[in-house]
């Protein structure tokens, strides 16, 4: 369960509970890939926050989500658990996909995680293709994708955009801008200052929001969800963000500066500026904070010693769970068109 009712003050806590235990993990991601711990490739989300926290606070039991390359904040976000997500980053047995997919292949169909997508845009068409299964069977939740700014330049995710809107899909695009795609700089990649105009091209609301205030996020996507579940459509939403860390862990990051890492990180971080808030609204107090920043940091200890201590997966079993043998609903379908449609299968 994600739903978070922003609305409370119990909602608030739990979204600054949230975005303090996407941190933690994400740090303890970033001491250990150093240490040589975890093997692979590793991209961090610190900055982001409130856009994984936001959104996935907005959606309730039963809806899916589509993630990146950067996931780790999308997955806490959406309920997984740290302990089993970090065993999977370490390659081991009881990690989330039994460590056979690290960081940027994991996946919860009990949560409603439709899977992190190392191939840049391929969140929107999956995304896209969940919401025809909600379309087609008249069901009553949404789908999400998130797509990074740099995605947006990609086909795949036109198409997606293009047939969301056209057949009018239950489908929220969140596209987190944080000015780059790997060392490219924002407006070296696009002519337009916000992503969010091109919903113009398809006919559907372009909404920006600061993606640095997670209550902001969360009423842009519960607004869209809405809009999704009264076939109204998809909504194209620009969520402006910033990541801390490089592309990936071991960037050297010549493309930008300390001092605009240092301004974000001082000025507009979303759970320290959130936190503020909440302390000057009475809400919260520096001590309560604290005590939230070291219950977040003894989950993380504990996934730690988890990941740690965990099994290897067994190399025997690496081509267990990658191929399934057929799936009822689509030999269904197959059936019911060979029926309706003889002319289908001369294609
Ligand atoms: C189809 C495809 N092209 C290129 C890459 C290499 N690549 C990985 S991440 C990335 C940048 C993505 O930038 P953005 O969408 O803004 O996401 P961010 O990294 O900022 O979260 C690129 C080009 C890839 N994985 N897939
Ligand atoms: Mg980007």
């Amino acid at each position: 369960m994600t739903f978070l009712n922003i609305d409370s003050p119990e909602g608030r806590q739990e979204a600054l509970e949230k975005m303090l235990l996407a941190r933690a993990f994400e740090d303890t991601v970033q001491d250990q890939f150093a240490d040589g711990e975890i093997p692979g490739f590793v991209h961090l989300s610190q900055g982001q926050e409130a856009v994984a926290v936001g959104t996935c606070g907005a959606l309730r039991e039963g809806d899916y989500i589509t993630s990146t390359h950067r996931a780790h904040g999308h997955s806490i976000a959406k309920g997984l658990e740290p302990d089993r997500l970090l065993a999977e980053l370490y390659g081991k047995e009881p990690g989330q996909c039994r460590g056979k997919g690290g960081s940027m292949h994991v996946a919860d169909l009990d949560q409603g995680m439709l899977g992190a997508q190392p191939i840049v845009g391929a969140s929107a068409p999956l995304a896209m293709g969940a919401g025809i299964t909600a379309q087609y069977g008249n069901e009553d939740w949404i789908s999400l994708a998130f797509i990074g700014d740099g995605a947006v330049a990609e086909g795949q995710v036109h198409e997606s955009f293009n047939l969301a809107a056209t057949w009018g899909l239950p489908v929220v695009f969140v596209i987190e801008n944080n000015l780059y795609s790997e060392g490219m700089v924002f407006d070296e990649q696009h002519n337009i200052e916000d992503l969010a105009d091109m919903s113009a091209s398809y006919g559907v609301p372009g909404v920006v929001v600061d993606g640095q205030d997670v209550e902001a996020v969360h009423e842009a996507v519960s607004e869209a969800r809405q809009r999704a579940l009264e076939d109204e459509g998809p909504t194209i939403i620009e969520a402006k963000t910033y990541r801390y860390r490089g592309h990936f862990e071991g960037d050297q990051q010549p493309y930008r500066s300390d001092e605009e890492i240092e301004e974000w990180r001082d000025e507009r971080d979303p759970i320290s500026n959130f936190a503020r808030k909440l302390i000057e609204a009475g809400e919260l107090t520096e001590s309560g904070l604290e005590e939230l920043r070291e219950t977040a940091e003894a989950k993380m200890a504990d996934a730690l010693e988890f990941a740690r201590k965990a099994d290897e997966a067994d190399a025997d079993e690496a081509y267990e769970d990658v191929f399934v043998e057929t799936v009822p609903e689509i030999e269904q379908h197959r059936e019911r068109l060979a029926r309706e449609q003889p002319h289908w299968g001369e294609y």
